[in-house]
């Protein structure tokens, strides 16, 4: 999990000069890093020029606050690069307005300039500048109108949402949902699956909206789910604000965990992956019948073997798909 906080950083352009783990025993309530560590973390900043801190964990805002103070630079914490990226990413109507509700519940209780969409308009990184500069104090009750009127916005969408789901669930279709972490692969897989284009590339968090569509399978219509990709600790402001992209998941006839086979953390991938869809209020009983489809099986040199509840693909190549399609047959004859 070391190379996944240098893999978001590296996402963010942000040029890593220096990174390193700390052993943390008990973490200080007020600045989570102990004073010993912290000295030498600052002369570290102040010999190599480095204006910006990341810690890869999530700070309460007065350990932020802390931290910048006495280091006197930019803090930054995992909740913060995460919700930035997505931010990057952000390209629908609805995937920007929820996005920008989980920075401002995150800017919220840290009242700290952290990155506003005017910096990013000027292309700056908008991490750089003294704190001094950056904590220039928002005033909560323009942020929390400013919430209500998003919250306004994305009710609307949900309703929408809501009707458009009510449809499908009175058709007669059943819909496979693809879950899983990060780019495992899910749009290419969705891509495969209904002949669909949607952009599926080497970058954390390309998909951010929900798309759905379907395809044949014999005689049977099959929908097909494609959604955002998740990770470990994902922020719960944007648990928060995604909820209505999550609860799509939720509707699905079943549920497709996608993994990349040659992931050395795949297990602890799935794990998160479940721990999530809890989270989003998915029922156990869906979490547990759900299919884990091993995908990239092109890049690897083992050989694998489908059985009842390991489907393994590769959504480049087509290897495997048919035996994915044969067992979401299997669940439709099943459910008749
Ligand atoms: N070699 C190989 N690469 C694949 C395969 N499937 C997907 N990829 C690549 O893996 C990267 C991520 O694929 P995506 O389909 O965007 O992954 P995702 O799960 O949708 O990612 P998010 O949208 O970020 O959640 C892309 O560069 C794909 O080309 C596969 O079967 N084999
Ligand atoms: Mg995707």
């Amino acid at each position: 999990m070391y190379n996944e906080i240098q893999n978001l950083v590296q996402n963010l352009s942000i040029e890593i000069v220096s990174r390193e783990i700390i052993k943390i025993k008990k973490k200080n309530s007020s600045t989570f890093i102990g004073k010993g560590n912290l000295i030498r973390i600052k002369n570290d900043i102040s010999n190599n020029n480095v204006n910006l801190l990341i810690i890869n964990n999530n700070l309460t805002p007065s350990q932020q606050r802390n931290l910048e103070k006495f280091l006197n630079i930019k803090v930054t914490d995992r909740s913060g690069i995460i919700i930035e990226i997505f931010s990057k990413r952000a390209s629908t109507k609805e995937s920007k307005l929820q996005v920008e509700l989980a920075e401002l519940i995150y800017r919220k209780s840290r009242l700290v300039r952290a990155w506003t969409h005017l910096e990013r308009q000027r292309g700056g990184t908008t991490f750089i500048g003294g704190p001094g500069e950056l904590q220039i104090e928002l005033d909560k009750r323009l942020i929390q109108s400013k919430i209500v009127n998003i919250k306004r916005k994305l009710n609307k969408v949900k309703g929408r949402r809501e009707i458009q789901r009510k449809s499908r669930l009175n058709s007669k279709f059943k819909t496979f949902a693809l879950v899983g972490y990060t780019n495992a692969g899910k749009t290419k897989l969705f891509n495969r699956l209904t002949r669909k284009r949607e952009s599926s590339q080497n970058k954390l968090f390309e998909t951010l909206d929900t798309k759905i569509s379907k395809f044949f399978l014999d005689d049977h219509q099959v929908g097909v789910i494609d959604t955002v990709g998740f990770i470990n600790n994902i922020p719960t402001q944007l648990i928060e604000s995604f909820h209505a992209t999550l609860e799509e998941i939720n509707s699905a006839t079943y549920i497709l965990n996608v993994i990349d086979v040659n992931d050395l953390n795949a297990q602890s991938k799935i794990q998160t992956t479940k721990k999530i869809l809890r989270e989003t209020g998915v029922s156990d009983e869906k979490i547990s019948n759900m299919i884990n489809v091993y995908n990239k099986i092109d890049v690897s040199k083992s050989k694998y073997k489908t059985n009842q509840n390991r489907i393994f693909v590769s959504a480049l190549t087509g290897e495997g798909i048919d035996n994915l399609k044969e067992r979401i047959k299997k669940e439709l004859i099943n459910f008749h």
